[in-house]
């Protein structure tokens, strides 16, 4: 592909203009791996600060309009309180993220616990986390269980099922309106032996169970090296069952690196599934969150690179040939297929997004305007003292 034609250039920045990207509360406080967390100067203090942080993000890209909480991370007393703050910052709250990982109650799972009692507290909080939707506005609940067993013989692993559906369904009941409950998935960490929720397969599996309201979410890091995380986006997409992404990069587990800088290619797959689905419109109801922790580099311009990265494998999707594709598919022609696919990914699209970003009023350079913009500088002298909020905060 060499030259852009004015027709698909015109639908590709439409598509483009569409697309929305959530961005994560945690991204934006400190974070590190279990050997040391490095600080930085000027990381948020509180909820408050993040959601400055993620509409600072929004004023530059134009294009990530939500920010997930992560509760009790992001606890507040006054969640409808927060949202009017959102709003006023220009961005709103979105997906709640339930976290019944770090407590000392939860050392033999939370919903799966062995005990009763455990399950319960367990339970309650994915209900109050229900309750913060209520008072936020918020569409998604977003849960991950730690839950699993770290060796053999250690607990039932079907009795462990039994649990998790019992816990499930009561968060589910609990729903109302447009709610949804979004189920993800995680092969092993913390648990190392049997994970509860370890694939796909078995988060569809409940989620077919529980009802139209259950989906799966896709987080690219956690999968078994070498996983065709585009089949499965392929697959649940086709049974109507892809919720959400928690997008991130990794080279080895749950690295939680920036999207699109471990493998793009990979990200452009991911998309090409979504585009070829239609299921990259909001309406669609897929919510497209980065799920990423920054431990060395600056936080709020790795989020703009971020989002940049995932805007750039989505224009070079939306670039495919389709007519050509499926032309050379339903003839058989497997290298003029794969060329097609293979011309719209090594196009530079930069220059396209330099001219949306144009047409929607922003910079043409987020991250350069972000620098020139002195935000950093400014909120280093004035987020001093008081506790860094962050992972585990
Ligand atoms: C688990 C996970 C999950 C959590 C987040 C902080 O590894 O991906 O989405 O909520 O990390
Ligand atoms: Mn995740
Ligand atoms: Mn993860």
């Amino acid at each position: 592909m060499t030259e852009i034609d004015p027709t698909t250039r015109r639908r590709v920045l439409d598509g483009l203009r569409e697309q929305r990207i959530e961005t994560p509360s945690w991204a934006y406080g400190n974070s590190g791996t279990r050997f040391k967390v490095f600080a930085q100067d000027g990381v948020p203090r509180d909820p408050y600060e993040k959601v400055a942080d993620a509409a600072t993000v929004h004023r530059f890209t134009g294009v990530a309009p939500t920010v997930a909480l992560h509760i009790p991370w992001d606890r507040v007393d006054d969640y409808a309180a927060l949202a009017g703050y959102a709003k006023e910052q220009g961005v709103e709250l979105g997906t709640i993220n339930a976290n019944v990982f770090q407590d000392d109650d939860y050392k033999l799972g939370s919903v799966t616990n062995p005990d009763p009692a455990v399950r319960r507290k367990a339970i309650g909080h994915l209900l109050e986390c229900v309750d913060v939707m209520d008072a936020t506005g918020s569409r998604d609940l977003k849960l991950w269980f730690s839950d699993g067993t770290n060796y053999p013989g250690q607990d039932s692993v079907r009795e462990r099922q039994d649990r998790l559906a019992e816990a499930l369904r009561q968060a589910h009941n609990r729903l109302t309106g447009q709610q949804r409950l979004l189920l993800e998935y995680k092969l092993f960490e913390p648990a190392f032996y049997m994970t509860d929720v370890p694939d796909w397969g078995t988060a569809y599996a409940h989620c077919l169970e529980l009802g139209e309201r259950a989906q799966v979410v896709i987080d690219t890091g956690h999968h078994a090296p070498g996983t065709n995380i585009e089949f499965i986006v392929a697959f649940l997409l086709r049974a109507g069952k892809l919720g959400a992404f928690d997008f991130n990069s990794r080279f080895y587990a749950d690295d939680d690196l920036m999207v699109g800088s471990a493998d793009p290619f990979q990200l452009f797959r991911i998309m090409h599934e979504i585009v070829q689905a239609d299921a990259l419109r909001p309406s669609y109801g897929i919510a497209f969150m980065l799920d990423q922790c920054h431990n060395i580099e600056p936080k709020v311009q790795a989020v703009i690179r971020s989002v940049l990265n995932v805007q750039e494998a989505t224009a070079k999707a939306l670039l495919v040939d389709v007519a050509a594709l499926t032309d050379a598919q339903r003839n058989g022609d497997v290298l003029e297929a794969n060329a097609v696919l293979m011309d719209a990914y090594n196009t530079d699209v930069r220059p396209l997004l330099r001219e949306l970003r144009e047409e929607m009023g922003l910079d043409p350079d987020p991250v350069a305007a972000y620098k020139r913009s002195g935000y950093l500088k400014r909120v280093r002298a004035e987020r001093v003292g008081g506790k860094q909020a962050g992972w585990g905060a």
